[in-house]
């Protein structure tokens, strides 16, 4: 049998096998619905064609995705809807226009030049569709297929998935995007080749970001989390004992990621390619060697174990605690033992540079400690399931490890920030089996483990304990609430829908 990723994304004619049945599908029809009339008045003709892809909560795994690490998320229900119409031979305006259903999301014009760059310092919505666009042109290049000379494209979006709450609105909309631009010109690609597509191309907009989301939105399937491994990509089902449910809770402080870049996310990929760097040449290389060669922690992992194994351990965290210092490194320390100057190291990147004009100083140590830790993390997630533990001990096996991963996250990441840290101590304190930060972090959504029987009574505490405060002092809407707090089954991935 095929494996699910060689597959293209599924063509559906009908609702039913992306939404299911009952209230979810009677939504769905009333969104695709108002979609098509809504495209019908501000376009003056019907879309081609529907592309939806879903957000995603990650269960373990966090930041360890751009090192090269596999990670374990579930895609969510919430989703973006991208319908599209490629303008067809006569029309002459050749413009990209960008309609959004949400009022808050301004129409969008763009060229229809594939080759136009993205101005990063004007931050629109629209420049996640434009991603997308380029990576299409970019990879049909790449694979010799023609798809002609650029036209115009009509598009309109329908997004649910909470922005800036680490549950990957972003890469919903890329790859709803990439996919349906996809569909418009008749180009199927396999999923896994998508996946690549879309998490390369999200560089665009300026984050050096990993290939977690887009991999799970393009490669997700109903029921299952995936364990995703990279280079090259890959899902693994992974099937959830039925006793636990995940339930996301918002923390309410929103992590404005692509603005804060510089000294948050790809602050933190820049730190760990240093550390990298510096234990690679620790353990033996030349400088010029680990600086051309080493780009992530896993390119120097095997170094790591090897030193590791002397000592009678495979951890490569104890080559970390013996050869980089806890307190933080300053520019001018890391270029003593580089011999290199920081920017010349990370030229082939132009948006490191903002990093190093932003960063203060270099916590080695703690993120190469994380990254390392999390990592057999996940795989130790991974093998709880599978095991014969029983439920019970399967799933307080699974809430230690999301605890371990949250605390790693706050203290050696430094990716939480006060709301975070008190949603999850909620959730603990109201039964929660684990609770960790989901996402970048710097804010947005917690995820918990919560015994099924108890996740009515779980809602409700936390919103007495922690929303109800916030809906007082007009930060939520009461009606709301459900927005911000649900539990979710682990949904099915990306697909074209064509009626
Ligand atoms: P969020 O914050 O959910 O967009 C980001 C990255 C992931 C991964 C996580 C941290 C993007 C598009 N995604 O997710 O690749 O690195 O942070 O584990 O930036
Ligand atoms: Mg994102």
């Amino acid at each position: 049998m095929e494996k699910h990723e060689e597959l293209p994304v599924p063509v559906y004619s009908s609702l039913e096998p992306v939404y299911g049945e009952g209230s979810q599908l009677e939504e769905a029809e009333l969104r695709f619905g108002q979609l098509k009339s809504k495209f019908l008045q501000v376009f003056a003709h019907p879309p081609d064609v529907f592309a939806r892809s879903p957000g995603r909560v990650n269960l373990i795994g966090e930041h360890i995705d751009y090192e090269g690490y596999s990670v374990l998320p579930m895609a969510i229900r919430q989703d973006t809807i991208v319908a599209i119409r490629k303008h067809k031979e006569g029309e002459t305006d050749k413009l990209l226009k960008l309609a959004n259903v949400n009022n808050k999301y301004a129409t969008c014009t763009y060229p229809a030049d594939p080759n136009q760059e993205i101005d990063l310092k004007n931050h629109r919505w629209g420049h996640y569709f434009i991603c997308g666009y380029k990576g299409f042109y970019e990879y049909a290049k790449s694979k010799g297929v023609d798809v002609g000379v650029p036209v115009g494209l009509d598009v309109l979006v329908d997004g649910i998935v909470p922005t800036g709450s680490g549950l990957s609105s972003s890469a919903a909309l890329v790859c709803s995007s990439t996919i349906a631009i996809m569909a418009a010109f008749g180009v199927y690609f396999p999923k896994k080749e998508i996946a690549q597509v879309t998490c390369d191309c999200e560089h665009h907009v300026g984050t050096l970001s990993g290939g977690m989301d887009q991999a799970i939105s393009v490669m997700a399937k109903n029921g299952f989390a995936e364990l995703i491994d990279f280079n090259p990509i890959r899902a693994t089902d992974v099937q959830l004992p039925a006793g636990g449910t995940f339930v996301i809770a918002h923390s309410l402080a929103e992590s404005q990621k692509a603005v804060t870049a510089a000294i948050n996310y790809n602050n933190r990929v820049v730190e760990c390619r240093l550390a990298a760097i510096v234990l690679g040449i620790k353990l033996g290389m030349k400088p010029q060697e680990a600086i051309s060669k080493v780009k992530t922690l896993s390119d120097v992992e095997g170094l790591c174990v090897k030193f590791a194994s002397g000592r009678g351990s495979n951890d490569p965290v104890l080559a970390v605690k013996e050869f980089l210092k806890e307190d933080p490194y300053t520019a001018v320390e890391i270029e003593k033992i580089t011999e290199k100057a920081l920017p010349s190291i990370l030229c082939d990147n132009p948006t490191s540079l903002d990093v190093l004009t932003a960063a203060k100083h270099y916590k080695l140590h703690q993120r190469a400690a994380h990254v390392y830790s999390e990592a057999k993390r996940v795989y130790a997630f991974k093998d709880a399931v599978a095991s014969s533990l029983s439920e019970g001990e399967k799933l307080k096996k699974l809430g230690d490890l999301m605890n371990e991963s949250h605390y790693s996250c706050s203290v050696l990441y430094e990716c939480s920030c006060p709301e975070l840290e008190e949603v999850v101590k909620v959730c603990r304190d109201n039964g929660a089996l684990g609770a960790r930060l989901t996402g970048a972090g710097w804010g947005g959504c917690a995820v918990a483990l919560v015994k099924e029987s108890i996740v009515p009574q779980f809602i409700l505490n936390l919103k007495e304990q922690f929303y109800q405060s916030r809906i007082d002092r007009g930060v939520i809407n009461n009606n709301d609430l459900g927005l911000y707090i649900f539990a979710s089954k682990p949904s099915s991935g990306a697909a074209i829908i064509k009626f």
